[in-house]
């Protein structure tokens, strides 16, 4: 294909640009994502780009504009891009085929798709959630959801019925989409059998459709399953974009937080299709002939902009795995980087830490010689990985992207641009144009000058921030805009050098990242509770060699009941994989007789999560604690 070098509008190439760019969008944030969006394609224009601000919190962008994501992310590359691959599809399996879609295959694909939910009678904001693995029919159903104004929510794979049955009701779906059985590596997941069970408690559900995959067997309720595959077939390939406000929801995405129950972030249609877009441009630098592969799941926030939306939409070709980075064996990742010859390359330090455990010739037998960009996402990377990253697997000829945001941010927030601004171990580096980043002290007071450290914040509105929690806007005010008024506080923590970089220290709330999955400690202390012979339990992240942080959770039992770690854990993982899933399991499981509360009550998790690291440096002044002996107890416990 005859291709332009840079065909993509709003692409920064230098450094200067960079800063310019930066500045434009913090002095002029209305002409400068006026300017941006231009280059979308809108049914009607905008009155206004951006109203609402964080004491109000009623951010609205692009208003009175209407458009259609899809005619964006398909139709608008028809003319120049048809023939080119948009999404390639690897099997869990190395032995069965790939699939790839052209843009003019993908777009056919989604209209079937679309076509099959209207004739089930989904209408323009619906709730449809997915709980599939990645086969093709998650991102075309996604992508068939916006194509009909219905608000699609994707339940990653690895949640228990339980989990999943929370948000159905949550969003009051209409309509959830699976597969019969996952394939995962090796194993199988019954999803189907998971759906059913999670759908004895849901009411809102009136079809279930079933994309048949390993052909396991399943049974199908009369009148509310149907069989997915054969009904795309059959249905026409054509199907007009529906019209949608700019503010209108394009899909809600549960996370975990540090209270409560998951939240379910809303994002809405022109804000975040421009800042998925935006950053997808400028962050990977990709040329037309390119090949993208991001590891991620759809089931999380990166699955949604950077497998699906944000590489679209900059008509990029996308690849899209099913299986798992071990199965058939620890060189999958390598192997598919050369069998399609992947250009750039995004993942999580999780995995980049698991492969480095591995046997180095699982890498170098590989020819990655195709690698352009890497990138990192979902937790911090440590220098050690980050350096292993640069030289085994970039060869040090790749910059390597260290992509801080959130399920919440829409996209990227603050990352190095790939061979223009530089890569800095361990540093996510700058914040993009239209990101105004602040460290703020305990008190809230703003931390000046560099270096720094302190609690991540962003002051600004940006287009590709969810708008709320689904159905609770005062959570939403409440989890994020309250702690530092008029501010966005991330849960975050970070510093900067003296170059204005950043470098993000992890959470400093209650959220754990694990192995990038983001885990909630009261959630799993509220399936632990549920345990008949617990009283409490307390449970916090200790750092962790491969998964970044793993679970720790000192549970106390009911007087008389004298439970061994080894005895409660596979009583308490049955209850956290029926609760949560298999993601939230603990690594260590620590009986104890009481936890170390304040005087209010409160338990000192500042002293868990000490013990739980093995570091008894600073523990500090454990007198003021109403019942100071039980340290002592839980350090022996902990084989302190
Ligand atoms: C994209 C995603 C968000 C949390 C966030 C951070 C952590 C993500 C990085 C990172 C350090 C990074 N969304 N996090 N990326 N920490 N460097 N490059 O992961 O909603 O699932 O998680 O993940 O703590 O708050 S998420």
């Amino acid at each position: 294909m005859a291709t332009n070098a840079t065909p993509f509008p709003h692409r920064i190439s230098t450094k200067d640009q960079y800063f310019e760019a930066w500045k434009m969008a913090h002095d002029k944030p209305q002409e400068f994502w006026g300017d941006i969006a231009g280059s979308y394609q809108w049914m009607k224009p905008w009155q206004k780009v951006q109203s609402g601000d964080f004491n109000d919190l009623d951010i609205k962008w692009f208003e009175g504009a209407t458009l259609n994501i899809t005619a964006n992310c398909l139709d608008r590359h028809l003319e120049e891009r048809g023939d080119k691959t948009a999404v390639i599809w690897e099997a869990n399996d190395p032995k069965e085929a790939p699939i790839t879609y052209t843009y003019k295959e993908l777009h056919a694909e989604v209209c079937r798709f679309a076509n099959v939910l209207k004739d089930r009678g989904v209408k323009k904001g619906d709730r449809v959630v997915f709980y599939m693995s990645m086969v093709p029919e998650l991102l075309t159903g996604v992508l068939a959801c916006a194509r009909i104004g219905a608000i699609h929510s994707v339940v990653f794979g690895g949640f228990s019925a339980q989990a999943l049955a929370g948000r159905i009701q949550d969003c009051e779906a209409s309509m959830v989409i699976t597969c019969d059985e996952a394939y995962r590596g090796n194993k199988t997941i019954p999803l189907k059998a998971i759906t059913d069970e999670a759908l004895e408690s849901c009411t809102t559900v009136k079809d279930v459709l079933v994309r048949k995959r390993t052909g396991g067997s399943i049974t199908m309720k009369e009148g509310r399953d149907h069989d997915l595959l054969p009904m795309i077939e059959k249905a026409s390939s054509d199907c007009a974009p529906e019209e949608m406000q700019a503010e209108d929801p394009l899909f809600i995405l549960y996370t975990s937080g540090s209270t409560g129950k998951p939240k379910g972030l809303m994002h809405t249609t022109a804000g975040y299709m421009v800042w998925a877009g935006y950053t997808f441009n400028n962050v990977f630098q990709m040329d037309e002939e390119d090949i993208y592969w991001c590891t991620a799941d759809i089931g999380w926030i990166t699955g949604h902009s950077y497998i699906t939306y944000g590489p679209l939409l900059n008509g990029a070709t996308t690849l899209m795995f099913e299986g798992v980075p071990t199965y058939p064996d620890a060189g999958r990742f390598w192997e598919v980087v050369d069998k399609f010859k992947v250009t750039h390359f995004y993942t999580a330090p999780t995995a980049i830490r698991a492969l480095q455990a591995m046997d180095i010739e699982l890498v170098r037998k590989h020819d990655l010689s195709s690698l352009k960009v890497l990138g990192s996402v979902g937790e911090p990377i440590n220098e050690e990985a980050w350096e292993w990253y640069n030289k085994e697997v970039g060869k040090e000829r790749c910059p390597i992207v260290d992509t801080w945001w959130q399920t919440e941010t829409g996209g990227i927030m603050i990352t190095s641009l790939a061979g223009v601004t530089e890569s800095v171990p361990a540093h996510a580096t700058y914040p993009m144009p239209g990101v105004n980043t602040d460290l703020v002290d305990n008190e809230g007071n703003i931390i000046e000058g560099n270096p720094a450290e302190g609690n991540l914040c962003v002051h600004n509105p940006w287009p590709g921030m969810a708008r709320t929690i689904w159905g609770n806007h005062e959570r939403y005010k409440e989890t994020y805009f309250t702690t530092y008024p008029g501010k966005y506080f991330t849960g975050d923590g970070a510093r900067r050098d003296n170059e204005g970089r950043y470098r993000i220290t992890g959470r400093v709330d209650d959220v754990i990242n694990v192995s990038g999955h983001r885990i909630g400690t009261a959630e799993v202390e509220d399936a632990i509770n549920e345990h008949p012979s617990v009283v409490e339990s307390a449970v916090v992240g200790f750092p962790h060699d491969i998964k970044g942080q793993g679970i720790y959770a000192y549970v106390i039992c009911q007087p008389g009941v004298e439970k061994t770690a080894e005895e409660l854990k596979p009583e308490l993982n049955e209850i956290i994989n029926k609760v949560i899933g298999p993601i939230a399991k603990p690594d260590v499981i620590q009986p104890v007789s009481g936890l170390p509360k304040t005087r209010s009550g409160k338990i000192m998790r500042r002293i868990l999560r000490k013990i739980a690291a093995k570091d008894l440096k600073d523990l500090g002044d454990t007198s003021t604690l109403l019942n100071p002996e039980i340290v002592d107890e839980i350090k022996k416990g902990a084989g302190l």
